[in-house]
């Protein structure tokens, strides 16, 4: 297919004004199918920007490395170009949007000279699912094209859906790097330098500019860019929820399931929870999603969940058969590896894969490596946030639901984070309101999934969508007090909890084992949803009795006290912050009722003293 091919006007208008802008030396469309993914794959093999793996090992597989100064989101360069300042808010960066437009105008033009532009129509959800949305990436990364194709709905399919006029978002992409004539990449990731890198989103026209950068959330437009941030903007205006979710279903051994939501900041726990293997007998989990829900309320007024995303990005670091075998068993072929360790057989590495580097490997950088563990300082062979594009319907533990159009019914939604210390294992909200400021007060530990933020240190990261909430974040507070008002009773809204799977103890160890032994706490929530669980009143919430969680291997009754008591001078200080730094930062936008709440909290704490 070529763009005379395609009937829709304003498409072929808007992708004639970028090519003319661009420049690119010729335009693909692009189909969806696996002969287009093969050819793209080859072009990268045979230009060095990636390497085959093991046809045995890992069939169907290649890795990237890209550039050391792309990999991974840049908040510092994300923009929310909303028409006024006080619209992006006060977590949002800004810039007028006539003026980044103008700026970026000067940055594109010529940007694609030498490069191929591809044209990548894609569904967010299933393709013609009435809560569906679709979108047109033009980009002039090959990498891009192969990720959005396991990433989304991409191909012909989409262009039938949008016939001759149908409504698809824009989203331009460019690596920000045109070649000079006989000029290759030479086999390396390009991208542009970071004072002129900008992930931009205009809430007010729907649209997206992202320039220079290749990786990730930064160039996969479908995800962050238009499944949260300007899909918070849409669901804002029409009553849903758009969130950086995983969902799951777990099921009882009594056969009863339902289905959970979860936001955790990047890289703090939702693949690992979705595809969790549970280690208390008869219990199982599986997964529709792993990092986005879209969240609407049905003809019942309960809330139906989908994933948007077709395919996983996930943190390779960590990801074992111990840890997570299900992640592994997804991106055990058809997948695309970015900046993990390549062994000697052509086969991949990174820290905590469950098993000592096999010899000298060749690190993310390209150079070789060889463990050494006694070395504490030695880096890592595989970049933190290096990670693994899968097609989500290889995963073992895939929901046969996790493609209805109608979504699933959420009967709880988790919050949580990593936090050291102070927040217990699991607490749950008295209600809805209550569960809106619990989403509202969520820090944690910044993790290696954005550049610019040190790692380590305590943030506020409210809803886990710090990052990605497309407009005022206090007005997206109020937004959820509202979802949860228009339900047409209490009792068909989720029950809301807060969750903390690394509380830490003095000497830094892990007090909580975590990942499938968390289907312990897991089974304490489905109990509360049925009104069965063993609870206790708390200053801060709805708490499990020290005896209402079964203990996993190597966690005492000590350790269990210590996750599931309220710490009270802990929770003091944590009022003290949200009072001081959080809450003022959204002025007037901040609604009453939080505000109320943080006053119930401290009153609560201080008469408990
Ligand atoms: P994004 O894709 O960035 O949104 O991340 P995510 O929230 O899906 O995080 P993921 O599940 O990939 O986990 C990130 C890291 O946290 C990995 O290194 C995991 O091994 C680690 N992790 C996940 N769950 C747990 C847990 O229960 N306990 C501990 N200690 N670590 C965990
Ligand atoms: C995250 O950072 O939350 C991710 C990875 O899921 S990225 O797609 O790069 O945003
Ligand atoms: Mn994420």
């Amino acid at each position: 297919m070529t763009l005379t091919d395609i009937k829709h006007k304003k498409l072929v208008d808007w992708v004639n004004e970028i090519a003319k802008m661009t420049t690119p030396d010729n335009i693909v469309i692009c189909n969806g199918s696996q002969k287009q993914y093969d050819e793209l794959i080859e072009l990268q093999v045979n230009s060095g920007l990636c390497v085959r793996l093991n046809e045995e090992k890992k069939p169907g597989c290649v890795l990237f490395d890209s550039d050391p100064s792309d990999v991974a989101r840049v908040e510092k360069r994300t923009f929310i170009a909303a028409p006024t300042a006080e619209e992006a808010g006060p977590t949002n960066n800004w810039i007028d949007p006539a003026e980044l437009k103008a700026t970026m105008t000067g940055l594109y033009t010529g940007c694609m000279k030498g490069r191929t532009m591809y044209v990548i129509p894609f569904s967010m959800g299933p393709l013609g699912s009435p809560i569906s949305k679709l979108g047109v990436e033009i980009t002039d990364s090959a990498y891009v094209v192969n990720n959005m194709m396991i990433m989304t709905r991409v191909g012909d399919k989409v262009l039938e859906l949008l016939g001759t006029d149908g409504e698809f978002i824009p989203c331009l992409h460019s690596v920000g790097k045109p070649l000079q004539e006989g000029e290759t990449d030479g086999g390396k990731w390009p991208c542009a330098p970071m004072d002129d890198k900008y992930i931009s989103q205009f809430p007010a026209t729907r649209e997206i500019w992202s320039y220079g950068s290749g990786y990730g959330g930064n160039a996969l437009l479908g995800k962050k860019c238009l499944a949260l941030r300007i899909a918070t903007v849409i669901a804002r205006d029409e009553g849903w929820l758009a969130e950086h979710m995983l969902i799951l279903k777990v099921t009882s051994p009594e056969g009863e399931s339902k289905y959970v939501t979860a936001a955790f900041p990047s890289a703090c726990g939702k693949t690992n929870l979705a595809m969790l293997i549970p280690t208390i007998p008869g219990w199982k989990v599986q997964t529709i999603g792993d990092d986005i829900a879209w969240m609407k309320p049905g003809a019942d007024g309960r809330l139906y969940a989908i994933n948007p995303e077709a395919g996983f990005f996930g943190v390779a670091p960590g990801t074992s058969a111990q840890s997570n075998y299900n992640a592994l068993a997804a991106a055990s072929k058809n997948t695309i590896f970015t900046n993990v360790a390549l062994t000697a057989d052509k086969d991949v590495w990174w820290e905590g894969i469950g098993y000592d580097a096999p010899g000298e490997v060749i690190d993310w950088n390209g150079n070789p490596w060889t463990q050494n563990k006694a070395d504490k300082s030695q880096k890592p062979a595989a970049h933190p946030n290096s990670r693994f594009t899968a097609p989500a319907g290889q995963c073992p533990c895939i929901a046969e639901e996790w493609e209805d159009p109608n979504g699933v019914p959420v009967s709880a939604i988790l919050f949580g984070g990593r936090r050291p210390s102070t927040i217990p294992l699991v607490h749950m909200a008295r209600n809805w309101n209550h569960g809106v400021f619990l989403g509202s007060i969520v820090g944690s530990e910044v993790t290696a999934a954005t550049l610019d933020v040190k790692a380590g240190t305590i943030r506020r990261d409210p809803f886990a969508m710090l990052p990605f909430c497309g407009y005022n974040m206090g007005d997206y507070f109020k937004h959820w007090i509202e979802v949860g008002a228009a339900a047409p009773s209490a009792d068909v809204l989720p029950k809301i909890f807060y969750v903390n799977w690394f509380r830490k103890t003095a000497e830094g160890k892990w007090l909580w084992p975590g990942y499938g032994d968390n289907s312990r706490v897991l089974k304490w929530v489905f109990e509360c949803c049925n009104g069965t669980a063993k609870t206790v009143d708390t200053p801060i919430g709805i708490m499990p009795t020290v005896d209402a969680i079964d203990r996993p291997e190597g966690v005492t009754e000590e350790d269990m006290k210590a996750l599931l008591t309220v710490d009270v001078d802990g929770w003091l200080k944590e009022v003290e912050d949200i009072r001081t730094n959080h809450y003022p930062k959204f002025g007037s936008h901040l609604p009453q009722e939080l505000a109320e709440m943080l006053d119930t909290l401290e009153a609560s704490l201080k008469a408990s003293k």
